[in-house]
């Protein structure tokens, strides 16, 4: 039995991590049996979730996960899909991951009425008299990262043009397609499906979330994943 370790329900998200998302994702889409558990940074290999633990081995970051479906169990989740699509799709996922990430973390834990209806929650368990401390030093944590990945540069009105473009890419490589593997989901609906999920959150005051409200096709498409992948978690609310 595969074990996914991931955050667990937070955000009225199944994972308010996009890539644990992406990871439960594509673990349905492969139908092989597995769990959840919530998962300790602190022992992560890559300090970073999700990770799976597949009969004794453990395999972190949601990239590598599909990877060892695909060579030890066999898994082709671009089966039916040319190069030239999977190709196209692997792009758009990684466009995500490294760039619409970073603008989903901006939102959530630099902008401060965000932090205090999300993240701050995750320091709960800090006793109280340190828990702003704690919690400005993760986010100068996270403010040093986006600076030194580049996109912290930017000023948030360029992120959103960046994000937009990203979101313009996604919708056309969408299309009018049911999934982007067609009428069913390919490995890249992991990604996207997550992102969707994820950017459309409604606890957040979220400029992102409106630019993804302004392309209807991926709101449907978001509403579509979470459905069939999360029908527990309840359907896309929008913030309104
Ligand atoms: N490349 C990794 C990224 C995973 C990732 O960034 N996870 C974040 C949550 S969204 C995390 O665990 N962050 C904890 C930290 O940076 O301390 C993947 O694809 O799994």
């Amino acid at each position: 039995m595969i074990t996914l370790y991931g955050f667990g329900p937070a955000f009225g998200l199944p994972d308010p991590s996009p890539f644990c998302l992406k990871a439960d994702i594509l673990l349905q889409l492969s139908g092989l049996p597995f769990q959840r558990k919530a998962g300790n940074l602190r022992r992560a290999p890559k300090r970073k979730l999700p990770l799976i633990v597949d009969d004794g081995v453990t395999v972190a970051d949601s990239s590598f996960i599909r990877f060892h479906l695909e060579s030890r169990h066999g898994i082709d989740f671009d089966r039916g899909l040319d190069d030239e699509r999977r190709g196209a799709l692997w792009a758009l996922e990684k466009m995500l991951e490294e760039q619409l990430y970073w603008i989903v973390v901006d939102e959530r834990w630099l902008d401060d009425a965000n932090f205090a209806r999300g993240p701050a929650h995750f320091f709960k368990a800090v006793p109280a008299p340190l828990r702003p401390l704690v919690g400005a030093m993760v986010r100068r944590h996270v403010r040093r990262n986006m600076h030194a990945h580049g996109i912290g540069r930017h000023s948030r009105a360029e992120m959103l043009i960046l994000a937009g473009r990203a979101l313009d890419a996604a919708s056309g490589i969408l299309g009018t397609r049911t999934y982007l593997g067609g009428d069913e989901p390919a490995g890249g609906d992991a990604a996207l499906g997550a992102f969707m999920i994820a950017g459309l959150c409604p606890l957040f005051a979220s400029p992102l979330r409106g630019e993804i409200e302004k392309r209807p096709a991926l709101v449907a498409y978001a509403a579509r994943m979470r459905e069939r992948f999360f029908p527990e978690a309840g359907a896309v609310r929008s913030a309104a």
